[in-house]
C-alpha cells in the first residue's frame, strides 16, 4: 500500500486550509474564549499590517487595506486552519485620528499584552522607508518589559533598490536597538519574507508550547516551610 503522505508540522501553516474572522473587539470582555496559540500584528498606521496577514494567509481581502488609515480601533480576531489564531491591532501613529481615539490607543494593546494568557509573539513592523516613533518604541518597551517574544519585520522592501536597503535599516536598528540581523524583510508586493514570518511564527509557537510530559517530569516545587 501507498503511505498516505504526511505534512511535516513545521510546515502546516504553510497550508492556509482556511482563515476566517471570528470578532472585533476592544476590551477583555469581548475577546474570543482563550484556546488557540495566538499571533498579533501592530503597527503604525497605513505600515502594511492588513497586507502582510493577506499574504500570510493567501486571502486577497481578509483584513481589509485601508486608504483611510487610523480608523480601525478595534482588535480582530481570525482562526487560521482551526488550529491558530491572528490578531490584527489597531494601528497608531496616524495624525487626523480624535485625541479621544488616541488616548484610547495605549489602555487597549496595554491590556491585551497583559491579559492574554494564549498570546506567543507580536509582529512588529516598522516600514522601511521611516525612523520608529513614539509608539513603535513604547509598544517595543512592553514587549519587553511583559517578555513577549517579538518578531520584527521591515516592510514594504520594495519600495528601496536592495543596495539601499542597508541604509535604511540602519536607523531603525538604532532607534530600536533591535539588531539589523533580527528583522525579517517583507514585501507584500513581491511576497518576499513570507515564508521567513511563517518560520518565526511557527517557532515562537512551538517555544510558548508545554513539553506534552510537562506535569510529570516537572512537578511544581512544595511550598516553603516558612
Ligand atoms: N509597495 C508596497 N506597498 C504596500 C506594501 N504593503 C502595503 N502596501 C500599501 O500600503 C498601504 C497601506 O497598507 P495596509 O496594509 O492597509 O496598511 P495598515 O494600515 O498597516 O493595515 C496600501 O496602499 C498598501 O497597498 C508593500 O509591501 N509594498
Ligand atoms: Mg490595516
Amino acid at each position: 500500500m501507498v503511505p498516505i503522505p504526511t505534512i511535516p508540522t513545521e510546515t502546516i501553516a504553510l497550508h492556509i486550509k482556511s482563515a476566517e474572522f471570528i470578532t472585533s473587539a476592544a476590551a477583555p470582555g469581548g475577546y474570543p474564549p482563550p484556546g488557540l496559540p495566538e499571533i498579533a500584528f501592530a503597527g503604525r498606521s497605513n505600515v502594511g499590517k492588513s497586507s502582510l496577514i493577506n499574504v500570510l494567509v493567501e486571502r486577497k481581502a481578509l483584513v481589509r487595506t485601508s486608504r483611510t488609515p487610523g480608523r480601525t480601533q478595534l482588535l480582530n480576531f481570525f482562526n487560521i486552519n482551526g488550529t491558530l489564531t491572528l490578531v490584527d491591532l489597531p494601528g497608531y501613529g496616524y495624525a487626523e485620528v480624535p485625541v479621544a481615539v488616541k488616548k484610547a490607543w495605549g489602555p487597549m494593546i496595554r491590556t491585551f499584552l497583559e491579559k492574554r494568557s494564549t498570546l506567543r509573539a507580536v509582529v512588529l513592523l516598522f516600514d522601511i522607508r521611516r525612523v520608529p516613533r513614539e509608539e513603535d518604541l513604547q509598544l517595543l518597551d512592553w514587549l519587553e518589559e511583559l517578555g513577549i517574544p517579538t518578531i520584527p519585520v521591515i516592510t514594504k522592501a520594495d519600495k528601496v533598490s536592495r543596495n539601499q536597503r542597508a541604509a535604511q535599516l540602519k536607523p531603525i536598528a538604532e532607534a530600536t536597538g533591535l539588531d539589523i540581523a533580527d528583522f525579517t524583510l517583507f514585501s507584500a508586493l513581491k511576497r518576499e519574507g513570507r515564508d521567513e514570518v511563517w518560520e518565526r511564527i511557527e517557532d515562537a509557537i512551538a517555544a510558548g508550547q508545554p513539553a506534552d510530559n510537562a506535569a510529570e517530569t516537572d512537578p511544581a516545587p512544595p511550598p516553603d516551610a516558612a
